[in-house]
């Protein structure tokens, strides 16, 4: 039953159906599927054929805006539960989190925010487009343990080591973490970055090694 749901979840995101994604998420969430499941086995295939889609020409942008609301959409629907089943319980560590400047890709952070608060952290999660400066005031102010950085962009992922460096300039003692599609190893490596997650869930891993290295 749950293939035959996946299936149509994927198809809403291709069709930028946002009304059909967000009733599929309504109908799992009752049929009593895991939040994170959904959107695995759901919804991120869809993403991603559009996303391939639209590298080779085969789709445009009007289909990438309406495949970004259909996910938007349900995951807004999807988001309280995940919230909801993090249990009260001491602050592991303070997090800042944001999409670099210059890009306005939002659903990957947001969901990485999410899975971080319902793991216990506390997260000052600051949308996107977030120039620098403001994110290095926003880490000042809270005394942030880690800072999170997500980029989609080829164009912008070369900001995520512009804050690297402007930490290191100010010898700021936080931990930062990257991730976003094109990220990959050896950027994270070649940018010195304190930790690096491809999705939502190894991102809570990391964000606890961190902070227990601190
Ligand atoms: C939806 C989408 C959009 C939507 C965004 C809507 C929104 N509100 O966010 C809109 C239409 C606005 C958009 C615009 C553009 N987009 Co776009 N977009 C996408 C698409 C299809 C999906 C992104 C997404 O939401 N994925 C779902 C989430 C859940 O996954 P995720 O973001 O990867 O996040 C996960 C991980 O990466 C990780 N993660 C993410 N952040 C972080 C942070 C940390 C700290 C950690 C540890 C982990 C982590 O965990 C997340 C959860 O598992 C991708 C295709 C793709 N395959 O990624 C293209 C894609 C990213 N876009 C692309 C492009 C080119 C653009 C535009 C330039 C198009 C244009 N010509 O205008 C603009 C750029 C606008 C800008 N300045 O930012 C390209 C980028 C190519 C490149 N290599 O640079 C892609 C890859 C499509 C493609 N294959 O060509 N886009």
């Amino acid at each position: 039953m749950s293939a035959e749901l996946f299936r149509e979840m994927t198809q809403s995101i291709l069709d930028g159906d946002d009304e059909v994604s967000v009733e599929l998420a309504k109908k799992a969430l009752s049929a009593g599927i895991d939040s994170l499941t959904i959107i695995t086995d759901g919804y991120m295939p869809g993403v991603k054929e559009v996303g391939d889609a639209f590298a080779c020409g085969d789709a445009f942008l009007p289909e990438l805006v309406m495949a970004g609301e259909a996910m938007k959409a349900a995951v807004a629907v999807l988001e309280p539960t995940m919230k909801a089943s993090g249990q009260a319980r001491k602050i592991l560590g303070k997090v800042v989190l944001a999409t670099v400047e210059g890009d306005i890709h939002e659903i990957g952070k947001s969901l990485v925010g999410t899975m971080l608060t319902s793991s216990g952290f506390e997260v000052y999660d600051l949308g996107v487009d977030v120039p620098t400066a403001d994110l290095l005031a926003k880490v000042e102010e809270v005394d942030a343990d880690i800072l999170g950085l997500s980029a989609l962009l080829t164009t912008t992922m070369i900001k995520q080591k512009e804050v690297i460096d402007e930490i290191a300039k100010r010898g700021l003692k936080v931990m930062v973490m990257v991730g976003g599609a094109p990220v990959t190893e050896e950027w994270v490596q070649r940018i010195e970055a304190d930790g690096y997650s491809e999705d939502a869930v190894g991102a809570v891993e990391i964000a606890k090694k961190l902070v227990g290295a601190k």
